[in-house]
């Protein structure tokens, strides 16, 4: 399990065990995960390691908080407290993806209006999706209309404040064949996953340096003996436009700096035949942060639950990438640029 805002415990995933009844056990194993909204991607690698160095055939990744049911003022003094040290004015989590934006904008030329453009997207693919916040399309004039958080970032460009759960289990293809009774593509493998870190807080100096899913990208990548040519959906962490751009240059999806103008040309096509079919634009197909909501560090999961939905063909006439993906990527971002984690599912060597 990973950590919770609303209701935060000593050993989160002790308690939640201990409440199901499940603890004392002597075969199980119970952890917390602690890599922010990074986790449940952490989570997937650790039960795909656990599982693979046969220690056990299942492991249930559970996620959930409920910081919209928190009050405003509690929710800032609490999210402001995480990063505690940063120097970082209130809120100081915009604020400091706030700061990478203005850099990104400097060294690469990144425009306010592209930055606009990304929850502009995903809100028209949140529109499309039952369960997203974002019930109704807009454009980047109403983002850069909206209240102004930080300098470079209005409301409707932050991870919005969300109640919600979500979990999964992950079981070993044997154990899956004897309990399931399903042929195994009914089923997306974990074909790799990858890790890195970066500093707790960004730097006064932002460089280069702070970014680490290019490192956890190549991972994944190498292990898979894969590149990004061999994905046909992405989830890729969204808290504020400037970590899903990143993450586009991360990934592959375009040369670094480049990341601004990739998005501008699917905004441009969305705007001259009013929509994108999936396939043109295959990432958070749900709306990502902004727009399908985000509860603390459950949201990488609804992307994960995305590319599962995704990958079985099961994402509904609205939304599923046709013909059917064989692969997907999914990225977790955690603190501000301080923990990255990706999994690549799909079909593979794993
Ligand atoms: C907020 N609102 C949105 C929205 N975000 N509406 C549409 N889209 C969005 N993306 C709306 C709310 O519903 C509310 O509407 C109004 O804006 C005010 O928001 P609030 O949250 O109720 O109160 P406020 O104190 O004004 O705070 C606004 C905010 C805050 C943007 C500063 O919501 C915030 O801090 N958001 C970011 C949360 C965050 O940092 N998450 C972690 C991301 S980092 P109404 O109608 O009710 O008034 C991460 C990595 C990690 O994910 O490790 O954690």
């Amino acid at each position: 399990a990973v950590p919770s805002l609303s209701n935060p415990t000593f050993m989160q995933a002790h308690q939640l065990a201990t409440r199901m009844g499940l603890l004392p056990h002597k075969r199980m194993i119970v952890r917390t995960i602690d890599t922010g909204g990074a986790g449940p991607i952490t989570s997937l690698g650790t039960a795909r390691n656990m599982i693979l160095s046969g220690w056990t055939d299942t492991v249930a990744v559970v996620a959930s908080d409920a910081v919209l049911s928190m009050d405003r003022e509690a929710f800032r003094a609490r999210a402001d407290e995480s990063v505690r040290g940063s120097g970082l004015p209130s809120p100081a989590i915009p604020h400091g993806y706030d700061r990478v934006a203005q850099w990104h904008m400097r060294r690469h030329g990144v425009t306010r209006e592209q930055l606009a453009m990304v929850p502009a997207i995903f809100s028209h693919f949140a529109a499309r999706h039952p369960d997203a916040m974002c019930r109704r399309p807009f454009g980047v004039d109403e983002v850069l209309a909206s209240p102004r958080v930080a300098p470079v970032t209005n409301v409707l460009e932050c991870a919005r404040r969300a109640d919600g759960a979500a979990a999964l289990v992950v079981a070993s293809s044997s154990h899956f064949r004897r309990h399931f009774g399903k042929p195994l593509e009914l089923c997306p493998a974990i074909v790799s996953t990858g890790e890195a870190s970066g500093p707790l807080y960004p730097p006064a100096e932002i460089d280069e340096d702070l970014f680490s899913c290019e490192r956890a990208a190549r991972i994944a990548f190498e292990t898979a003996q894969l590149s990004v040519r061999d994905i046909d959906f992405f989830a890729l962490y969204d808290c504020f436009p400037i970590c899903f751009l990143r993450a586009l240059e991360a990934v592959g999806c375009c040369p670094v700096g480049d990341a601004g103008e990739f998005v501008e040309r699917a905004w441009r096509k969305l705007s001259a035949h009013g929509a994108l079919a999936p396939a043109e634009f295959p990432f958070n197909l749900h709306g990502g942060l902004a727009c399908f909501g985000a509860p603390w560090e459950v949201p990488a999961m609804y992307g994960v639950l995305e590319a599962v939905a995704q990958l079985t063909g099961r994402a509904g006439p609205d939304r599923q990438i046709a013909p059917k993906p064989r692969r997907a990527l999914v990225y977790g971002n955690g603190g501000i640029f301080s923990a990255s984690a990706v999994a690549v599912l799909g079909d593979g060597v794993y």
